[in-house]
């Protein structure tokens, strides 16, 4: 199959490594040390000799002032001292008792931190201490600000439309409340958790009689609660993500066991779209996570069989080369032959959930291994190409129903770098990082190439004699301010520790703060190739909840503030905790 690509397979010994800091950079940096240690040495020169011009007298009188100042400030720091400390201890207990600071509760609570949740395993709660920069401080008041606009206009509604300043409903989940919070959390921003929190407890109810999308939801709010509950222990959240989680369990009542793709919460009944008797492939494989999760924290092990289920299914079916279409019946439990094969829209998180199920179960089930290794072989193989004229390396797309390779590369596919890296940190072949260090690179020129340094939705490739390595057709150059390409970044800096990384992120996120922040908060883009993009008037609740968490850890001086070794972070960036099976 596939074989009139084969002679174009991509060669990974010519990868192009990401920018140094530049050696004038660099000159400059040591010359300037070294004119600041000359001044203070000609300087300390000086003081000695005056010194040693004064007469005993004069010494003696400079060492009495000496001594009597010395003892001063000491007896006046003793006393300030004192009454610091008891201000402090007034302060936590205020601030214990109510709840009221997130880094003084970690700190007082810091012998609660480890919760046993079986016999055999502790799992720690992280501890965050807020913005330790300039660039973290930024991102705070980007955030600050895409929730102040929310909660004027659409709060309690799924998203807001910040220029408009009206609100829209997609599942009436309250989503962007309950995406954003745990990036509150991980901020430091106790006005905004509290609030936000406050309305998950009183107000987030499933009880309404309307269909909604089993996996955005599983995602974005059954995911959003399992992590709020890990990092604060409040069981209101597992309450809410166990009814939740209950709810949506119809979703596997197929012949099959593979999930509809719609549910109602309300009626607890699911199905299949209107316009089609099939789900979508990374839908019914970027569930597990969650229901896993479910299932340990409430010790009920039925969300996790069900969901674990479908993994197991997926994995007996035949594939092309490890590659999976991207639809599949659940009545049948087959997949769609002619559908497309894409890491881009409905195949990429099949591939990413494959490595971090096997991660979060401790590395101890062989077979999603197997599948995931056999994929990016696959994607080595088949999907991974180079332009022209400058061989860039992308990931196109191949349409099984005209046997075609489709030089076409969707922002989302820019998740890919970063799950290599984070399988190449658990010890699988170095090829899978020279892989995703070319791929971010091109990641990094999709945004590079346009004047608003955003990306489009999805770039197109040369792959013949050509001037242009990529181009971007007019209805594909819309931004939705997707993170993906941020999230690799974060995943790459954490795994390697390489600071241009960070400086391609400050890039990116001074074009969303020149392009894309409005009066209300960040807003969704035409066309990223104009500079003044007409604006779409949408903000994700995936804004909040990724690109902006993403972001914020990308800047951290501590890179490990979400700890890769004991973290995976699901499809819509919510931290969940490692276990050993
Ligand atoms: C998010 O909702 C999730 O990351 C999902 O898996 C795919 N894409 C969007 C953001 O682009």
């Amino acid at each position: 199959m596939y074989s009139s690509q084969v002679d174009t397979k991509i060669d990974l010994g010519s990868q192009l490594p990401p920018p140094k800091t530049s050696k004038l950079e660099q000159w400059m940096k040591s010359n300037e040390d070294k004119a600041l240690q000359l001044e203070q040495f000609i300087s300390h020169r000086k003081i000695i000799r005056r010194w040693n011009r004064l007469s005993r007298f004069q010494r003696s009188l400079v060492y009495g002032f000496i001594v009597i100042t010395v003892t001063v400030i000491m007896l006046l720091y003793t006393s300030q001292g004192e009454n610091a400390e008891s201000k402090n201890k007034k302060k936590m207990e205020q601030d214990s008792s109510n709840n009221s600071s997130l880094v003084m509760e970690a700190a007082v609570n810091a012998a609660l931190i480890k919760k046993i949740v079986s016999d055999t395993e502790i799992i720690e709660r992280p501890i965050f201490t807020g913005p330790s920069n300039a660039r973290q401080f930024a991102v705070v008041e980007s955030f600050k600000h895409a929730w102040k606009g929310y909660k004027e206009h659409a709060w309690g509604h799924d998203n807001l439309k910040p220029v408009s300043g009206m609100a829209y409903d997609w599942f009436s989940l309250g989503l962007t409340i309950v995406d954003g919070l745990d990036t509150a959390y991980i901020m430091g921003l106790n006005d905004e958790y509290e609030e936000g929190k406050q309305w998950i407890k009183t107000d987030l109810v499933f009880t309404k009689n309307k269909d909604v999308n089993f996996f955005e939801v599983t995602i974005r709010v059954l995911g959003a609660l399992l992590t709020n509950y890990h990092f604060s222990q409040d069981s209101m959240f597992l309450e809410k993500a166990k009814d939740l989680g209950e709810r949506l369990m119809p979703a596997f009542s197929s012949p099959s066991g593979i999930p509809y793709s719609d549910v109602n919460l309300g009626t607890r009944s699911a199905h299949s779209p209107e316009w089609s008797h099939y789900s979508t492939t990374a839908e019914v494989t970027t569930v597990q996570l969650e229901f896993r999760e479910l299932s340990r924290a409430t010790e009920n092990t039925v969300f996790e069989e069900a969901a674990a289920a479908v993994s197991d299914k997926i994995h007996q079916l035949p594939k092309r080369n490890g590659l999976v279409p991207i639809f599949i019946n659940p009545n049948t439990g087959t997949f769609l032959q002619h559908a497309t094969i894409t890491l881009g829209a409905r195949g990429d998180s099949y591939y990413e959930y494959l490595l971090k199920q096997w991660i979060q179960t401790g590395k101890t089930i062989n077979y999603l291994l197997d599948d995931y290794l056999a994929a990016i072989e696959g994607v080595k193989d088949y999907l991974a190409k180079r332009s022209s004229p400058n061989k860039r390396l992308f990931i196109g797309e191949f349409s099984t129903g005209s046997e075609t390779f489709n030089p076409k590369m969707d922002h989302l596919t820019c998740f890919l770098p970063g799950t290599l890296a984070l399988g190449h940190a658990n010890g699988l072949p170095d090829w899978h990082m020279i892989l995703a260090e070319e791929l971010i690179y091109t990641c990094y020129l999709t945004y590079a190439a346009h004047p608003t340094f955003l990306a489009p939705e999805i770039t197109h490739f040369n792959m013949a004699s050509a001037t242009e390595d990529m181009y971007t057709k007019a209805a594909d150059a819309h931004s939705l301010l997707r993170p993906e390409f941020v999230e690799s970044l974060w995943y790459m800096y954490q795994i390697t520790g390489n600071n241009t990384y960070q400086e391609w992120g400050w890039q990116i996120y001074q074009g969303l703060e020149r392009y894309a922040k409005v009066d209300n908060g960040y807003t969704s883009l035409n066309n990223v190739k104009s500079e003044k993009p007409i604006p779409r008037d949408m903000m994700e609740s995936f804004f909040l909840s990724e690109t902006l968490k993403y972001l914020y850890l990308l800047f951290a001086d501590d890179r490990f503030i979400v700890d890769l070794s004991k973290y995976v972070v699901n499809s819509e960036a919510h931290p969940l905790p490692i276990h050993k099976n």
